[in-house]
């Protein structure tokens, strides 16, 4: 069965966790993604957080698979013409290196257009134009700076950062549609472009509603679905909201049968409206269902906190997957806090292909998570990552290097 992206070459020039996980996505789509990385050291997460002594730490083997892996010194002569093939070669340059780190290795967009007017140059920075442009960023910066932390955690507590890596996976994500979207233009005008995904920009692409919120914060002093509602006070900007929704159904995480032990036996738990009636007997006060305190989502707002309270001494007398069996029959929204050991052992997420257990010759069996994205005609099949150099050679014969020319741009530290 072909593949979405068949045929589409890609100039991975990424590295740590934004650019790769793009890539990734790329690759499982069918494109034919070429990783060039420095000889002798790679992509820095090739050695970072590693679990098995000069072994590819997972950090690595879990953002590029599929990938081929060709090693050049960029900053050599002879590599920097290698890689000019390259580009004459590909559809896209992918890439997220530090803010002028393309420009001073020589590759301007204007040389690159030179090189391959169809060209797609799409980069990862942590800012886009504005004063902090220059600037090296990280996961955690981006969620700091682009309204995540501000608006995580609990109002009596400093700003939380969250596992979810909304800054460099949510990024990375952000840059490939932005890649497809060029290729589909590209089709029509024969252009490349310049695709620009900043880090800033995709944690507050995701924090959209907070900012719906800080407008409503703005107009009306309050906001009735937040925790600090009616009887916290309420600043300048959008509080953290705890566990609430903050959305049109409340919902908040309540504790399950063994949480004095265990640390996610937790459900989080919605009062959706249309099912109130059916809350109210199964936590075994019917009479809420009528009571005008009680009756309509407006009434409720001001008590939120004592209705979760009881709804909590009825999930307490349940594990977090009793809770879900009984809620579910009555089609009241609510999910189970699963651990990464559940979520690692769930047969239906390895059914899907959403868990997957890969082969790596130096490592052995591990689990990875693979394609969120499904096809129907274009399945994605996940392959291990490259080794450190693995393709140099086929891919240097791909482009019309002979035996000889490989040989001596080798001997020249070039490849
Ligand atoms: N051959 C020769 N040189 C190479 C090379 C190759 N194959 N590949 C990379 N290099 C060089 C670059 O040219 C650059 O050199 P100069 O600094 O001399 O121009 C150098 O390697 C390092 O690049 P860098 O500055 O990007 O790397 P860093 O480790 O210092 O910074 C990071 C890392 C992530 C902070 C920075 O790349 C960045 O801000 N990227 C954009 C935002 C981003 O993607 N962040 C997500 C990171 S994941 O949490």
């Amino acid at each position: 069965m072909s593949k979405a992206l068949e045929g589409v070459r890609i100039l991975d020039f990424t590295h740590v966790q934004s650019g790769p996980t793009c890539t990734q996505l790329l690759a499982w789509f069918g494109a034919d993604v070429i990783k060039v990385e420095r000889a002798g050291a790679g992509d820095i997460t090739r050695e970072q957080l590693r679990d098995i002594p000069d072994v590819d730490s997972l950090y690595f083997t879990m953002l590029n698979h599929n990938k081929r892996s060709v090693t050049i010194d960029t900053k050599n002569p002879e590599g920097k013409q290698v890689l000019e093939t390259l580009i004459q070669k590909c559809d896209v340059l992918v890439e997220n290196f530090a803010p002028g780190a393309l420009d001073r290795m020589g590759f301007t967009w204007e040389r690159i257009q030179e090189l391959n007017p169809r060209m797609i140059v799409a980069s990862v920075k942590g800012f886009g134009p504005g004063p902090y442009e220059d600037c090296k960023v990280y996961e955690n910066v981006a969620q700091c700076a682009g309204g995540a932390a501000s608006t995580t955690g609990f109002d009596d507590g400093p700003p939380v950062v969250t596992g979810a890596q909304i800054g460099d996976s949510g990024t990375g994500l952000h840059l490939a549609l932005g890649i497809v979207t060029a290729l589909y233009q590209r089709t029509q005008t024969g252009r490349g472009q310049k695709v620009l995904a900043a880090m800033q920009d995709g944690v507050l692409n995701l924090c959209r509603v907070k900012l719906r919120d800080q407008q409503r914060l703005e107009r009306t002093g309050t906001m009735k679905e937040y925790p600090q509602y009616p009887n916290g006070e309420f600043g300048e900007a959008v509080p953290r909201a705890g566990n609430a929704s903050g959305g049109g159904q409340p919902g908040w995480i309540l504790k399950c049968k063994g949480w004095e032990t265990d640390p996610n036996a937790y459900i989080y738990f919605i009062t959706q409206a249309p099912v109130w009636a059916k809350i109210c007997n199964v936590i075994g006060k019917e009479e809420w269902a009528t009571d005008p305190n009680y009756a309509t989502p407006a009434a409720r707002l001001p008590h939120l906190k004592d209705i979760f309270a009881e709804i909590e001494r009825w999930t307490m007398t349940k594990t977090k997957f009793e809770a879900m069996q009984i809620l579910n029959k009555y089609d009241i929204p609510c999910g189970p806090i699963l651990s990464m050991k559940e979520i690692a052992e769930e047969p239906s997420l390895r059914k899907t292909g959403t868990i997957v257990e890969v082969d790596h010759p130096t490592r052995g069996k591990y689990l990875t998570v693979g394609n969120p994205i499904k096809l129907s005609d274009s399945p994605t099949e996940v392959k291990r990552s490259p080794l450190l150099g693995e393709h140099t050679d086929e891919v240097m014969a791909e482009l019309g290097y002979s035996p000889a020319q490989i040989s001596a741009l080798r001997t020249a530290g070039a490849i």
